[in-house]
């Protein structure tokens, strides 16, 4: 039975009712190890009955809040637990409103396009008047905003990605900022059939193509064979950016007749690159004492990328730090003075790599998706503002051009996410959770931290427990995802938690359409079967799919080349910017005055970098990168990613003079701490890390000493106790996870056990 994550499709295999094998699809030809930790479905950690914090099931809502995370739990009945939530959501939106109701629920829940838990929590509060919503990701904050001022929107313009066989045949230079990293082209958001980044990279070499990677890890572009490596510092890309911008115009190698063409005005940056606008060019040697490469390299960079048709790569890690929009547009200006925007295997990309569906040679197409409904609440906030917003009832913020309001939350709802995981400044965020809501209700899978600190947790069950289809735009395959075991003990479906709530609040039928899931599944497919049409693929019945187990997307007729058409014809195929442009200055942006962000791309030092004063105190800068072994948090609990763990804690990876100077060795436990937190991590050590840097994947179940105090050390190695919570800019509110400084010692005391993968305490309730 084919199953669908988002890191592959795999062949689950059962034995008496047990998953007994989990095999790689056949037609994949670089599959993820990753599927072998979805043994752990039936382990101690699942979540095996709806449960209630023993105060909140006593006291009701808001009691004793600030022992969220540190209370035992009370098992409960399902309909004790369903009644409960359904009359809490009832008093919150009836008192409040529901705009009291924060359910935005970021995360990336599971692949399977019907029961994605995001979807279902957004369609089970819009059938009850809506809530507070999220807008952006964590992914991509600060392009999502900026993208759609200068250039188009990001989904746009990642559909029209150019083909990795594009670039074999035309490629001679591929510059990656950040790499084209393999650990992260295992996984695409909704799932992938086929992983072609590293056998494209090998191809692309013997093609001829060279490579160079600009990223604090050599690792980066460790699938692309010979690849040169520029080792700067973080966060500096923009600097090394202008470098070559002001090497390409003092040499007058920039493309003029392009500039004039399909950009909005130039001379503003022109200007300011060298030295015009502010007094201080942007030389090589300029950026070579920001970034620590050579001036030479970089200007020597400068007159490769003119010489040869080159393709800038630029991973979204580098707009996830302060005022990430700028490399982004820098990134897209220097291709523009290149000009070879628009041709085979030349441009920019963003990006190969983060996702392994980038560059693929596949259409676009959107598989079943379930309809989400209206939200009648306009008050969403940007993604990664959640602290403030929490901390902020009422308070006034910067977005966009727009100046907005946070909302006043009563009342969370999350499905299909994990904030323990993906939130910056845990500790921050682990104070406002548990002063402001009166009530959180998490549905979840394991008992992980988001499970351990709400109020009330309801059980959800995996993919391997329900039919589904996985399909996601650009893969080639939709696969017939079969249940291949019962639930496990107690656990449902979101869409049957939903629906049991929505009976009790009187939306059953709005909800379910009186649809369950089997009715659902064919109802989906038969839509996307008809959009499909429209775009010529002939999709075959719901019956014919279903007993294949599988379907295939067939390629279009010739790889893309992005904005191919718009070089061809920028009047008749215009950009949806204000001028139809690139724009490269944008008077919208600049009439904003925000002081964060110009109206053209500038380097602004970040709040933390390793050129900053506070390297007196911190010295290194955290790299809290996405881990190979899993997807964020999920399955840290798995068979992959505990092989991995050093004494139990996640590696923390640091060049060996680094290691050298603190006396720490491979194999050592060690503190790493700033004012915000402390964790604790495992020694290895690495000269493929940049001197200064320190590499803790993010993902590792928060697990703080002693859960009832605040700032407790954290004793597993979850990164996010360290990061830095601050918007990217007043432009786009971005999450700025990349820009954090640290420093690491030796860890001498009585070493803590890891209890992240410890089901959390029961109790009886107080009377029974
Ligand atoms: N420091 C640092 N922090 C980061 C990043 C970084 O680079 N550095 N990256 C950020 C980025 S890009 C992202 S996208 C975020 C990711 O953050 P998230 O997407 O929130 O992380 P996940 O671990 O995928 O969380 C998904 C949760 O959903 C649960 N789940 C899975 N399937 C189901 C289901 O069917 N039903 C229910 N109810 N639950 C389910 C899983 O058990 C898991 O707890 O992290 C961000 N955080
Ligand atoms: N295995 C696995 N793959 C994943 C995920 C996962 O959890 N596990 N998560 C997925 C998700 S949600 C997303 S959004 C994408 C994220 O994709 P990215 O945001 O691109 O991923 P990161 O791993 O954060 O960073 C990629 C590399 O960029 C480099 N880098 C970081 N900061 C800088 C900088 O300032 N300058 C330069 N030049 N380089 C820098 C780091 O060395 C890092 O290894 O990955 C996806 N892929
Ligand atoms: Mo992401």
């Amino acid at each position: 039975m084919l199953t669908s994550t988002h890191w592959g499709v795999y062949d689950i295999t059962t034995e008496n009712g047990a998953i007994k094998s989990i095999v790689p699809f056949d037609r994949d030809p670089d599959p993820s190890p990753i599927g072998q930790s979805l043994h752990a479905v039936t382990g101690p950690v699942r979540i095996r009955h709806p449960a209630v914090r023993k105060s909140y099931v006593e006291g009701g809502a808001g009691a004793r809040r600030n022992m969220r995370g540190a209370e035992p739990f009370v098992n409960v009945s399902w309909n004790e637990a369903l009644d409960l939530a359904a009359a809490e959501i009832k008093r919150v939106t009836a008192t409040f409103g529901n705009s009291a109701v924060f359910a935005g629920s970021y995360g990336w829940s599971s692949a399977g396009r019907f029961h994605h838990a995001q979807s279902q929590v957004h369609r089970f509060m819009n059938c009850l008047g809506g809530y507070v919503a999220h807008l952006g990701t964590y992914s991509l904050g600060a392009a999502r905003t900026l993208l759609p001022r200068i250039l188009m929107d990001m989904d746009v313009m990642r559909s029209q990605q150019t083909a990795w066989v594009s670039l074999e045949q035309h490629c001679e230079l591929l510059v990656a900022f950040g790499g084209v990293p393999s650990k992260n082209s295992q996984v695409n958001s909704g799932g992938i059939s086929q992983h072609e980044v590293r056998p494209m990279l090998k191809r692309l070499a013997a093609a001829g193509v060279k490579f160079v990677n600009v990223s604090p890890l050599r690792e980066d572009m460790n699938a692309a064979p010979g690849a040169q490596w520029l080792p700067l510092r973080p966060n500096t890309d923009t600097a090394f950016m202008l470098g070559i911008a002001h090497t390409l115009i003092a040499e007058d190698k920039h493309d003029k007749a392009f500039l004039a063409r399909y950009c909005t005005d130039f001379e503003p940056l022109r200007r300011y690159v060298m030295g015009e606008s502010d007094g201080v060019a942007k030389s090589a040697q300029w950026a070579a004492a920001i970034c620590d490469v050579p001036a030479d390299a970089i200007s020597a960079l400068a007159r490769r990328m003119a010489a040869h048709r080159t393709m800038i790569n630029v991973a979204w890690a580098l707009q996830r730090g302060d005022h990430g929009e700028q490399p982004y547009w820098m990134a897209i200006a220097l291709a523009c003075m290149l000009g070879q925007i628009g041709t085979p295997g030349g441009g920019f990309a963003l990006a190969y790599g983060p996702v392994g569906i980038e560059g693929a040679n596949a259409r676009t197409f959107s598989g079943p998706l379930l309809p989400q409904g209206m939200n009648a609440v306009k008050t969403p906030i940007p993604v990664a503002r959640i602290t403030d917003m929490l901390e902020n009832p009422g308070g006034p913020y910067d977005f966009d051009g727009k100046v907005c309001t946070y909302p006043d939350i009563r009342l969370i709802y999350w499905a299909g996410g994990n904030p323990f995981h993906h939130h910056q400044d845990l500790n921050r965020f682990v104070q406002a959770w548990r002063s402001k809501p009166e009530t959180i209700i998490v549905n979840e899978q394991y008992w992980s931290p988001i499970a351990k600190f709400a109020d009330i947790v309801l059980p959800a069950n995996t993919m391997l427990e329900r039919d589904d289809i996985g399909s996601s735009n650009r893969d080639r395959h939709m696969i017939a995802m079969k249940r291949a075991i019962d639930p496990v003990a107690e656990a449902r479906s979101d869409y049957d938690i939903f629906s049991g709530l929505s009976e009790r609040l009187g939306s059953r039928e709005k909800f379910t359409e009186g649809r369950n899931e089997a009715a659902w599944l064919r109802h989906l497919y038969d839509v996307s079967r008809e959009r499909a049409r429209k775009i010529d693929i002939d999709l075959p019945p719901f019956e014919a799919f279903w007993s294949e187990g599988l379907v295939e997307v067939p390629p279009p007729r010739e790889p893309a080349v992005m904005l191919k058409k718009f070089r061809e014809d920028p009047l008749v195929n215009k950009l949806p910017t204000p001028s139809g442009k690139i724009e490269i200055t944008s008077s919208t942006i600049a009439s904003f005055n925000y002081d964060d962000c110009l109206g053209h791309p500038a380097w602004f030092a970040p709040a933390e970098w390793l050129g900053s004063p506070l390297t007196g105190k911190y010295p290194l800068h955290l790299m809290s990168h996405q881990p190979s072994t899993r997807l964020h948090s999920q399955y840290d609990h798995g068979s992959v990613s505990v092989a991995s763990k050093i004494q139990g804690r996640e590696a923390i990876t640091l060049h060996p003079a680094d290691a050298a100077a603190r006396g720490v060795n491979a194999g050592d436990v060690v503190r790493v701490f700033n004012d915000r937190g402390a964790c604790l991590a495992g020694v290895k050590i690495d000269d493929g890390v940049r001197q200064g840097v320190a590499v803790l994947p993010t993902g590792a179940w928060f697990d703080p000493l002693d859960p009832a105090q605040d700032n407790s050390l954290e004793k597993h190695g979850n990164p996010n106790v360290l990061t830095l919570d601050k918007g990217t800019s007043r432009l786009t509110q971005g999450s700025s996870a990349h820009t954090a400084l640290v420093e690491v010692e030796l860890f001498e005391g009585e070493l803590p056990a890891v209890t992240a993968f410890d089901p959390p305490r029961f109790a009886t309730r107080q009377g029974t």
